[in-house]
Protein backbone atom coordinates (compact mmCIF):
# COMPACT_ATOMS: atom_id res chain seq x y z
CA UNK A 1 0.00 0.00 0.00
CA UNK A 2 1.85 3.42 -1.45
CA UNK A 3 1.50 6.47 0.56
CA UNK A 4 -0.98 9.05 -1.33
CA UNK A 5 -0.72 13.38 -1.35
CA UNK A 6 -2.38 15.60 0.34
CA UNK A 7 -3.08 18.47 -1.83
CA UNK A 8 -5.41 21.31 -0.34
CA UNK A 9 -7.36 24.46 -2.78
CA UNK A 10 -8.31 27.25 -1.13
CA UNK A 11 -9.92 30.81 -1.16
CA UNK A 12 -12.05 33.50 -0.71
CA UNK A 13 -15.51 32.64 -2.53
CA UNK A 14 -15.44 33.09 -6.24
CA UNK A 15 -11.51 32.20 -6.61
CA UNK A 16 -11.84 29.24 -8.68
CA UNK A 17 -11.01 26.32 -6.56
CA UNK A 18 -13.77 24.04 -7.97
CA UNK A 19 -12.92 24.91 -11.44
CA UNK A 20 -9.20 24.18 -10.76
CA UNK A 21 -9.67 20.90 -9.21
CA UNK A 22 -11.42 19.58 -12.02
CA UNK A 23 -8.88 21.09 -14.34
CA UNK A 24 -5.76 19.67 -12.33
CA UNK A 25 -7.73 16.30 -11.86
CA UNK A 26 -8.00 16.19 -15.41
CA UNK A 27 -4.33 17.58 -16.17
CA UNK A 28 -2.96 14.86 -13.34
CA UNK A 29 -4.97 11.81 -14.91
CA UNK A 30 -3.78 12.65 -17.84
CA UNK A 31 -0.34 12.26 -16.90
CA UNK A 32 -1.29 8.73 -15.59
CA UNK A 33 -2.11 9.54 -12.06
CA UNK A 34 -4.76 7.88 -9.50
CA UNK A 35 -6.71 11.05 -8.62
CA UNK A 36 -9.45 11.29 -5.62
CA UNK A 37 -11.48 14.69 -6.17
CA UNK A 38 -13.43 15.60 -2.83
CA UNK A 39 -14.64 18.74 -1.28
CA UNK A 40 -15.43 20.33 2.36
CA UNK A 41 -18.04 20.75 3.39
CA UNK A 42 -19.61 17.50 1.51
CA UNK A 43 -17.40 14.43 -0.04
CA UNK A 44 -19.10 12.05 2.15
CA UNK A 45 -23.02 11.12 1.98
CA UNK A 46 -23.08 12.81 5.42
CA UNK A 47 -20.74 15.37 4.29
CA UNK A 48 -23.77 16.41 1.93
CA UNK A 49 -26.19 16.40 4.27
CA UNK A 50 -24.57 18.74 6.13
CA UNK A 51 -22.95 20.91 3.36
CA UNK A 52 -27.16 21.64 2.47
CA UNK A 53 -27.39 22.74 6.06
CA UNK A 54 -24.56 24.63 6.16
CA UNK A 55 -25.12 26.67 2.99
CA UNK A 56 -29.15 26.67 3.34
CA UNK A 57 -29.86 30.93 3.90
CA UNK A 58 -32.93 30.07 5.38
CA UNK A 59 -30.99 28.33 7.62
CA UNK A 60 -29.95 30.70 10.51
CA UNK A 61 -26.85 29.70 12.67
CA UNK A 62 -24.95 30.61 15.44
CA UNK A 63 -20.89 30.72 14.63
CA UNK A 64 -20.00 28.30 17.48
CA UNK A 65 -22.97 25.97 15.59
CA UNK A 66 -21.63 26.61 12.26
CA UNK A 67 -17.86 25.20 13.43
CA UNK A 68 -19.09 22.07 14.91
CA UNK A 69 -21.31 21.59 11.85
CA UNK A 70 -18.19 21.54 9.28
CA UNK A 71 -16.26 19.77 11.70
CA UNK A 72 -18.42 16.83 12.39
CA UNK A 73 -18.20 17.16 8.30
CA UNK A 74 -14.42 16.97 8.31
CA UNK A 75 -14.65 14.36 10.89
CA UNK A 76 -16.64 11.93 8.67
CA UNK A 77 -14.53 12.98 5.47
CA UNK A 78 -11.60 11.79 6.67
CA UNK A 79 -12.15 8.92 8.36
CA UNK A 80 -14.65 7.47 5.31
CA UNK A 81 -13.03 9.21 2.26
CA UNK A 82 -9.45 10.59 2.46
CA UNK A 83 -7.63 8.63 4.49
CA UNK A 84 -8.62 5.55 2.67
CA UNK A 85 -7.77 7.41 -0.69
CA UNK A 86 -4.32 8.56 0.68
CA UNK A 87 -3.70 4.68 2.18
CA UNK A 88 -4.36 3.69 -1.46
CA UNK A 89 -1.66 5.64 -3.24
CA UNK A 90 -3.60 8.34 -4.73
CA UNK A 91 -3.14 11.99 -5.04
CA UNK A 92 -6.35 13.60 -3.06
CA UNK A 93 -7.39 17.16 -4.11
CA UNK A 94 -9.80 18.30 -1.82
CA UNK A 95 -11.63 21.67 -2.63
CA UNK A 96 -11.44 23.31 1.14
CA UNK A 97 -10.18 21.71 4.06
CA UNK A 98 -9.26 22.98 7.18
CA UNK A 99 -7.63 26.64 6.27
CA UNK A 100 -11.06 27.47 5.57
CA UNK A 101 -12.39 27.13 9.21
CA UNK A 102 -9.28 29.25 10.52
CA UNK A 103 -10.30 31.31 7.86
CA UNK A 104 -14.21 31.90 8.17
CA UNK A 105 -14.70 30.40 11.55
CA UNK A 106 -11.35 32.14 13.09
CA UNK A 107 -10.87 35.26 10.84
CA UNK A 108 -14.36 35.96 9.62
CA UNK A 109 -16.45 35.25 12.63
CA UNK A 110 -13.93 35.57 15.32
CA UNK A 111 -13.62 32.76 17.13
CA UNK A 112 -10.50 31.77 19.39
CA UNK A 113 -7.87 30.89 16.48
CA UNK A 114 -5.77 27.70 19.31
CA UNK A 115 -9.45 26.75 20.02
CA UNK A 116 -9.98 26.23 16.00
CA UNK A 117 -6.30 24.67 16.13
CA UNK A 118 -7.26 21.93 18.81
CA UNK A 119 -10.26 21.24 17.44
CA UNK A 120 -9.47 21.04 13.43
CA UNK A 121 -6.82 18.44 15.22
CA UNK A 122 -9.60 16.34 16.23
CA UNK A 123 -11.59 16.49 13.08
CA UNK A 124 -8.42 15.71 11.17
CA UNK A 125 -7.07 12.72 12.96
CA UNK A 126 -3.26 14.02 11.87
CA UNK A 127 -4.69 14.27 8.10
CA UNK A 128 -2.82 17.45 7.41
CA UNK A 129 -2.26 18.97 3.50
CA UNK A 130 1.13 18.18 2.12
CA UNK A 131 0.60 20.98 -0.06
CA UNK A 132 -1.87 23.74 -0.12
CA UNK A 133 -2.78 26.49 -2.95
CA UNK A 134 -4.76 29.59 -1.75
CA UNK A 135 -5.89 30.84 -5.07
CA UNK A 136 -6.12 34.92 -3.81
CA UNK A 137 -8.02 38.15 -5.67
CA UNK A 138 -10.61 40.89 -4.35
CA UNK A 139 -13.02 39.87 -2.67
CA UNK A 140 -14.82 42.59 -4.77
CA UNK A 141 -13.90 40.23 -8.03
CA UNK A 142 -14.60 36.86 -6.53
CA UNK A 143 -18.07 37.99 -5.09
CA UNK A 144 -18.69 39.66 -8.68
CA UNK A 145 -17.90 36.23 -10.39
CA UNK A 146 -20.49 34.36 -7.76
CA UNK A 147 -23.62 36.72 -8.32
CA UNK A 148 -22.94 36.53 -12.38
CA UNK A 149 -23.43 32.60 -11.54
CA UNK A 150 -26.65 33.44 -8.67
CA UNK A 151 -28.11 34.98 -11.50
CA UNK A 152 -28.32 32.36 -13.91
CA UNK A 153 -29.37 30.09 -10.78
CA UNK A 154 -32.64 29.80 -9.80
CA UNK A 155 -31.30 29.09 -5.81
CA UNK A 156 -30.52 31.99 -5.52
CA UNK A 157 -27.58 33.28 -3.06
CA UNK A 158 -26.07 30.68 -0.49
CA UNK A 159 -25.78 31.74 3.29
CA UNK A 160 -21.89 33.06 2.82
CA UNK A 161 -22.69 34.64 -0.08
CA UNK A 162 -25.02 36.73 1.63
CA UNK A 163 -22.34 37.80 3.95
CA UNK A 164 -21.12 42.06 4.04
CA UNK A 165 -17.91 42.54 2.10
CA UNK A 166 -16.36 43.23 5.31
CA UNK A 167 -16.66 39.38 6.48
CA UNK A 168 -15.21 38.30 3.21
CA UNK A 169 -12.13 40.98 3.67
CA UNK A 170 -11.59 39.43 6.89
CA UNK A 171 -11.49 36.07 4.96
CA UNK A 172 -9.21 36.76 2.22
CA UNK A 173 -6.56 38.40 5.01
CA UNK A 174 -7.04 35.10 7.10
CA UNK A 175 -6.26 32.80 4.22
CA UNK A 176 -3.17 35.49 3.08
CA UNK A 177 -2.05 34.93 7.21
CA UNK A 178 -1.91 31.25 7.01
CA UNK A 179 0.20 31.59 3.53
CA UNK A 180 2.69 33.75 4.94
CA UNK A 181 3.01 31.84 8.27
CA UNK A 182 3.60 28.59 6.15
CA UNK A 183 5.49 28.81 3.50
CA UNK A 184 6.82 25.46 3.25
CA UNK A 185 3.33 23.96 2.60
CA UNK A 186 1.27 26.95 1.26
CA UNK A 187 1.43 28.36 -2.75
CA UNK A 188 -0.30 31.80 -3.19
CA UNK A 189 -1.66 32.23 -6.41
CA UNK A 190 -2.98 35.00 -8.65
CA UNK A 191 -7.08 34.01 -9.50
CA UNK A 192 -7.16 36.77 -11.95
CA UNK A 193 -4.97 35.00 -14.12
CA UNK A 194 -5.89 33.15 -17.13
CA UNK A 195 -7.59 29.88 -16.38
CA UNK A 196 -4.90 27.41 -18.07
CA UNK A 197 -2.44 29.22 -16.70
CA UNK A 198 -3.52 28.86 -13.04
CA UNK A 199 -3.47 25.13 -14.14
CA UNK A 200 -0.43 25.03 -15.61
CA UNK A 201 1.27 26.17 -12.03
CA UNK A 202 -0.80 24.26 -9.70
CA UNK A 203 0.28 20.95 -11.27
CA UNK A 204 3.95 21.65 -12.05
CA UNK A 205 3.58 22.51 -8.17
CA UNK A 206 1.89 18.95 -7.89
CA UNK A 207 4.20 16.96 -9.88
CA UNK A 208 7.19 18.50 -8.48
CA UNK A 209 5.99 17.13 -5.06
CA UNK A 210 4.90 13.76 -6.12
CA UNK A 211 8.04 12.95 -8.01
CA UNK A 212 10.22 14.63 -5.61
N1 LIG B 1 -16.65 26.86 4.88
C1 LIG B 1 -16.43 27.32 6.16
O1 LIG B 1 -16.99 28.33 6.58
N2 LIG B 1 -15.60 26.63 6.98
C2 LIG B 1 -14.96 25.50 6.58
O2 LIG B 1 -14.21 24.90 7.37
C3 LIG B 1 -15.20 25.02 5.24
C4 LIG B 1 -16.05 25.74 4.43
C5 LIG B 1 -14.52 23.77 4.76
C6 LIG B 1 -18.59 26.32 0.90
O3 LIG B 1 -19.37 26.82 -0.11
C7 LIG B 1 -18.67 27.31 2.01
O4 LIG B 1 -18.28 26.69 3.22
C8 LIG B 1 -17.72 28.44 1.78
C9 LIG B 1 -16.89 28.53 3.06
C10 LIG B 1 -17.55 27.62 4.01
N3 LIG B 1 -18.49 29.59 1.57
N4 LIG B 1 -18.01 30.62 1.16
N5 LIG B 1 -17.63 31.57 0.77
P1 LIG B 1 -19.11 26.57 -1.63
O5 LIG B 1 -18.22 25.39 -1.82
O6 LIG B 1 -20.40 26.57 -2.33
O7 LIG B 1 -18.42 27.95 -1.99
P2 LIG B 1 -17.01 28.24 -2.46
O8 LIG B 1 -16.06 27.24 -1.91
O9 LIG B 1 -16.70 29.65 -2.17
O10 LIG B 1 -17.14 27.97 -4.00
P3 LIG B 1 -17.56 28.92 -5.14
O11 LIG B 1 -18.33 30.09 -4.70
O12 LIG B 1 -18.19 28.04 -6.14
O13 LIG B 1 -16.19 29.49 -5.64
P4 LIG B 1 -14.95 28.76 -6.31
O14 LIG B 1 -15.11 27.28 -6.29
O15 LIG B 1 -13.75 29.32 -5.73
O16 LIG B 1 -15.02 29.27 -7.83
P5 LIG B 1 -15.53 28.52 -9.15
O17 LIG B 1 -16.93 27.98 -8.95
O18 LIG B 1 -14.51 27.62 -9.67
O19 LIG B 1 -15.57 29.77 -10.13
C11 LIG B 1 -16.50 30.83 -9.90
C12 LIG B 1 -16.77 31.52 -11.24
O20 LIG B 1 -15.58 32.17 -11.68
C13 LIG B 1 -17.18 30.56 -12.36
O21 LIG B 1 -18.13 31.18 -13.15
C14 LIG B 1 -15.87 30.35 -13.14
O22 LIG B 1 -16.08 30.05 -14.48
C15 LIG B 1 -15.22 31.70 -12.96
N6 LIG B 1 -13.73 31.60 -12.98
C16 LIG B 1 -12.97 30.66 -12.39
N7 LIG B 1 -11.66 30.89 -12.62
C17 LIG B 1 -11.59 32.01 -13.38
C18 LIG B 1 -10.50 32.76 -13.94
N8 LIG B 1 -9.23 32.40 -13.75
N9 LIG B 1 -10.80 33.85 -14.65
C19 LIG B 1 -12.09 34.24 -14.83
N10 LIG B 1 -13.17 33.57 -14.34
C20 LIG B 1 -12.93 32.47 -13.61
Amino acid sequence: MGKGFFITLEGVEGSGKTTQTALVADALRAAGYRVTVTREPGGTRAGEAIRAIFLDPAVSLHAAAELLLVLADRAQHVREKLKPALAAGEIVLSDRYSDSTIAYQGYGRGLDLKLLDELNRLASDGARPDLTIVLDLAVETGLERTRARVRGDVRGPDRFEGEQVEFHRRVREGFLKIARDEPGRVITIDATRPMDEITARIAAAILALVTR
